[in-house]
């Protein structure tokens, strides 16, 4: 996932991040205190959170969605990561810590019977929130499979309750180069922007991610409300959303922007279309590296496969 000018991907694929960042302050103090540096697993595990909906996870699986792989391990899912408003490296987890997660807005927008704002936690508080077992595919050629937690997209669309003449779904990412420094970079679209069409927002599948493995969504996987489209490329999945916008045009999103003759509107995942610089037949898991076939629509096809009859000359494949 690269312009020419800026050949991130070829870094180091490493993801060293340093575990520091997620101890527990206090309970690090203590260990030192007590003498012992040798923190029960439990606690090398929790993370440092300024997120008061911890108390929300975790939430009940919805048992229907199904994985044909095992899960990707919860460190690999949460420390190799794509969110270039933190740097062009998969290391960003200590650069996203800089994000300020409360208070959130989120505003909805555009062609509704009425624009208004809602707050992260009310908005919580209204949604079903479950949890999902989904697999993620990166253009990139990088998956996983981890389980979310949030509610369906539709249900956030029924309560912004869109005129009849909306056809597209508008996410907007927060826009802030003082916290996040890859916005600084001009020839980057920013702030980043992904659509839906409103049939595909309100598909089943279509899923705001609000947490991760029970927890609260670290700020580094796009705090606190994340896309989840897991028939769709990884680009479409926006972080860290502040707005929606209901619109009867479609938008350019932001790496059809960057990048429109490698990147476009659709982005359905085949294994048979491939990107102009690489294969698109396998994919490699995060964690054990294993390689596996890419299916058309990410294996997702008896879910979403209507959505596109009728829009066989559309640009349907990335
Ligand atoms: N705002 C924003 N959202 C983004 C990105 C980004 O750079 N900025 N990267 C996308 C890409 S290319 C992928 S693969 C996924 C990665 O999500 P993850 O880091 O949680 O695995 O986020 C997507 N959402
Ligand atoms: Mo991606």
């Amino acid at each position: 996932m690269w312009v020419h000018r800026r050949p991130g991907w070829r870094l180091k694929e490493s993801a060293a991040t340093d575990e520091s960042v997620y101890l527990n302050r206090r309970q690090l103090v203590a260990g030192i205190a007590a003498g012992s540096m040798l923190l029960p697993q439990a606690a090398q595990a929790q993370r440092v959170t300024d997120d008061p909906s911890a108390k929300l996870y975790p939430v009940k699986r919805n048992e229907k969605y199904k994985l044909d792989r095992p899960l990707t391990d919860e460190k690999e899912a949460t420390t190799y990561n794509n969110f270039y408003e933190f740097g062009t490296s998969k290391s960003i987890v200590r650069a996203a810590q800089e994000l300020k997660i409360r208070p959130w807005t989120l505003k909805i927008a555009g062609m509704v019977e009425k624009p208004f704002d809602i707050g992260i936690d009310d908005l919580l508080a209204k949604m079903p929130l479950e949890e999902r077992l989904y697999r993620h595919r990166c253009v990139e050629a990088w998956a996983m499979a981890v389980p979310w937690s949030g509610f369906p997209l539709k249900a956030l669309v029924d309560l912004a309750k869109p005129l009849g003449s909306a056809k597209y779904v508008v996410m907007t990412t927060f826009m802030d180069p003082s916290v996040a420094p890859g916005q600084k970079q001009f020839f980057y679209p920013w702030p980043y922007v992904e659509g839906l069409t409103v049939a595909e927002a309100t598909n089943e599948l279509a899923f705001i991610a609000t947490g991760i493995y029970g927890k609260p969504m670290p700020k580094q996987n796009g705090s606190p409300l994340r896309l989840a489209v897991p028939w769709k490329y990884g680009f479409k999945s926006i972080k860290s959303i502040v707005k929606l916008e209901f619109s009867d045009k479609r938008p350019t999103s932001y790496w059809e922007a960057a990048q429109g003759s490698e990147y476009g509107f659709w982005a359905n995942v085949h294994p048979a279309f491939p990107h102009p610089r690489w294969s698109q037949e396998s994919e490699r898991m995060l964690g054990t590296n294993e390689r596996v076939p890419t299916q058309v629509f990410n294996g997702y096809g008896e879910f979403v496969g209507d959505l596109y009859k009728g829009l066989e000359k559309e640009r349907l494949w990335a």
